[in-house]
């Protein structure tokens, strides 16, 4: 009676963990490289995470959203210059990733917008997001927070733009 109970639990792990790889392969047609968050300056709102997704599958995809508990809103952003000013704005239709083909991430580009930061993002942190597609479903990442790059911290009073390198090139250049 005893052993029958403690097979039947076993059963019902073994189904429990069967599940969970299943999720994990289904959702394997979206790699993600490289994540990473730039440290906020003290009572930023906003920080923004880059990264590299690859696709895998013979169809394209889109990162439609994501979700974190740092923050209490998330965008997919664009960057880019209009006529010599920094704009961003959101993408209302998500971030296509073409078949076979990848979309990088970065300062001064696409990006994914952390607004209402509930505390400071600090170098050498971790903290976990969740990017939501539209075809591979949702994939689960650790964001490390990486420091300011020292060059651009120059307070040019546009607090809302999280990431004004102005023309600044290889900004994020490593030693
Ligand atoms: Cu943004």
């Amino acid at each position: 009676m005893h052993s029958l109970f403690k097979f039947a639990f076993v059963a019902l792990l073994t189904t429990f963990a069967g599940s969970a790889v299943a999720q994990t392969t289904a959702t394997s047609t979206i790699t993600i490289e490289q994540p990473w968050a730039r440290a906020t300056a003290a009572g930023a709102k906003t920080g923004a995470v880059y990264m590299t997704l690859d696709n895998k599958a013979s169809t394209p995809d889109r990162l439609a959203g994501a979700s974190s508990d740092v923050a209490d809103k998330i965008q997919i952003h664009e960057m880019k210059v209009v006529n010599g000013v920094m704009q961003m704005r959101e993408l209302a239709g998500g971030l296509s990733i073409p078949a076979s083909g990848s979309v990088v991430l970065k300062p001064g580009s696409y990006h994914v917008m952390l607004i209402g930061l509930k505390k400071p993002l600090t170098a050498g942190e971790k903290f976990p997001l969740t990017l939501i597609f539209e075809k591979a479903g949702n994939i689960s990442v650790t964001v490390p927070v990486q420091a300011m790059g020292a060059m651009e911290d120059k307070g040019g009073g546009m607090g809302e733009m999280h990431d004004n390198q102005g023309g600044g090139m290889g900004h994020m250049e490593m030693k």
